[in-house]
């Protein structure tokens, strides 16, 4: 009896202590989720090493990203996966190289989707993390299934096939038809009664092209470029319809900073990721009209200047939301530069001493350093003590790194290639990056380099390497199949060292092939 009442009497006590140690748990929990942040990144499209002032640019300046690296880590050996767009975006998305996956390579207006659904993104892991995420802006890796995009209909599978809940995109790039915003699963926008079609072929002689319609052209082309005419800008492939859908090229920037702001302040209060895919500073380079002008440099200094604007407004909203402290940014390139990439914007003749890839050797397309090393910035306020990094961290990392962030566990088949640097992308002392990584130009032509410490090897698959003097129209300059750099001594890749030291090559060599074929 006595105990009887005794453990009666212990009920309270014994029910107050579960709720407060639910309540500790449920604490717990909440902090567990409070501790993760929010996590942007904006990659630029096409932007140089040395195209922001912060990395050496005095032409131009770009008081946003110097901000954004003077508050965080800034990356002197920061690197995309690739030269060109689709196969950087597909190895930031699935950590993996490009050369792994088929049709890989730069994708045309009307290409399928090329990660299929079931591969761990960046975003699904985030997702499964319990992140809001999204991707606004540039696409480029294809959309529906095998048959390709039906414009019409719905256009799956797509971005929320692999972990994005929400999308707000340019298809491909806007220099590739259609010119329309694609919300989710549809084209924005779209009225039935004028359905948008997209072909390979002329569609009639009432639509204009930028051959027989040259004269009407704002911006003329100088290669390819000459299908479709739209707001004055000829593309690549043809499209008719969708005319209540499609956008003017002055608009995209800003549109994606006002998704992106909606976005984020909708998600304020929970841990959210967004892509944010600008499109500038990609051909055709039409910012908006506040933008045309404002620089010595011509459209595509204008562009870099919009791409800057689009930073400080993204950072804005982080401060008027109260969750700067809160948010890993990541800023970057999806490939380096290009001056004459297809229209006559006047890069070429206005580029006067700016040295858009830096100190480096080509650009764009190609696997000299100035394709693949790009501007890298990391910013946490509050977690990360500004500095500069001489680590070598590439966006094909972020898989691994955002998965160690937010405490996910890999699959042992995925992201394959990407190497856990978050201690780097926090700036920690001693933290250490890759020892090495291989860089590609596009999908699978068997063009490579392996930057191995010190080393670097290039291996071709032609005679020719493209855009290795970034300041001149696209040019094919004669290379030999191998060759090597000692980028400690000769960062520029100027000399080639091959014969001096054989058994370095052929070490790089046999590692190279190692990994493609692993
Ligand atoms: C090339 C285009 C170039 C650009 C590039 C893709 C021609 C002659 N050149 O084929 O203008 O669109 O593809 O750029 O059409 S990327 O940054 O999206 O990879
Ligand atoms: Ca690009």
């Amino acid at each position: 009896k006595p105990m009887r009442l005794m453990s009666l009497n212990a009920l309270p006590i014994v029910v107050t202590m579960a709720i407060v140690s639910l309540l500790c748990l449920n604490q717990q929990l909440v902090a567990q989720t409070n501790d993760r942040p929010n996590i942007i990144v904006i990659m630029a499209d096409d932007l140089g090493y040395g195209d922001v002032s912060c990395y050496g640019a005095t032409a131009i300046s770009t008081p946003n990203i110097d901000k954004l690296a003077s508050e965080g880590v800034q990356f002197t050996n920061g690197y995309c996966s690739a030269s060109t767009c689709t196969p950087t975006r597909y190895s930031f998305l699935t950590g993996t190289y490009a050369f792994r996956g088929k049709n890989t390579g730069i994708a045309p207006p009307n290409g399928p989707a090329i990660i299929q659904p079931g591969t761990t993104t960046v975003a699904s892991l985030l997702d499964d993390a319990g992140y809001a995420t999204a991707v606004i802006g540039k696409w480029h890796l294809g959309l529906g299934g095998e048959q390709g995009p039906d414009w019409n209909g719905e256009l799956n599978p797509g971005p929320l096939e692999i972990g994005f809940d929400t999308c707000f995109l340019l298809p491909t790039t806007n220099d590739r038809v259609p010119q329309v915003y694609v919300k989710d699963h549809r084209v924005l926008n779209l009225d039935p009664e004028d359905p948008l079609w997209v072909g390979d072929k002329i569609p009639s002689p009432d639509h204009p092209t930028g051959i027989t319609h040259r004269d009407s052209l704002k911006m003329d082309w100088t290669h390819g470029h000459n299908s479709t005419i739209h707001n004055g800008i000829s593309r690549i492939g043809f499209y008719t319809g969708g005319h209540s859908a499609r956008f003017r090229d002055e608009d995209l920037a800003d549109k994606w900073v006002e998704q992106s702001n909606q976005f984020i302040s909708n998600h304020k209060d929970e841990p959210f990721f967004l892509f944010f895919a600008a499109h500038d500073i990609h051909v055709p380079r039409m910012p908006h009209e506040r933008f045309q002008g404002k620089t010595s440099l011509g459209l595509r200094g204008d562009c870099i200047m919009e791409l800057d604007w689009c930073v400080g407004e993204l950072m804005k909203t982080l401060d008027e939301q109260g969750i700067a402290e809160k948010t890993l940014v990541v800023f970057c390139s999806d490939n380096g530069p290009v001056l004459d990439d297809g229209y006559a914007d006047g890069a070429i003749e206005k580029v006067g001493d700016h040295r858009a890839g830096g100190p480096f050797t080509g650009g764009k397309y190609s696997v000299y350093e100035g394709g693949t090393r790009t501007p890298l910035i990391t910013r946490w306020l509050g977690t990360i003590k500004p500095s500069v990094s001489d680590e070598v961290v590439c966006t094909i990392d972020m898989a691994s790194s955002f998965a160690a962030l937010t405490g996910q566990e890999l699959p042992d088949d995925q992201c394959r290639d990407s190497f856990n640097v978050l201690d780097c992308l926090l700036g920690k002392a001693d933290a250490e990056g890759r020892d090495h990584l291989v860089q590609q130009d596009n999908g699978n032509t068997g063009t490579y380099a392996l930057r191995s410490g010190r080393w670097k090897l290039h291996r071709y698959d032609r005679k020719r390497a493209r855009n290795v003097v970034v300041e001149q129209l696209l040019e094919n300059t004669p290379v030999d199949r191998l060759q090597l750099f000692d980028l400690e001594n000769d960062p520029s890749e100027t000399t080639n060292v091959i014969d001096q030291y054989p058994d370095i090559a052929k070490r790089l060599e046999t590692k190279l092939a190692t990994i493609i074929e692993s």
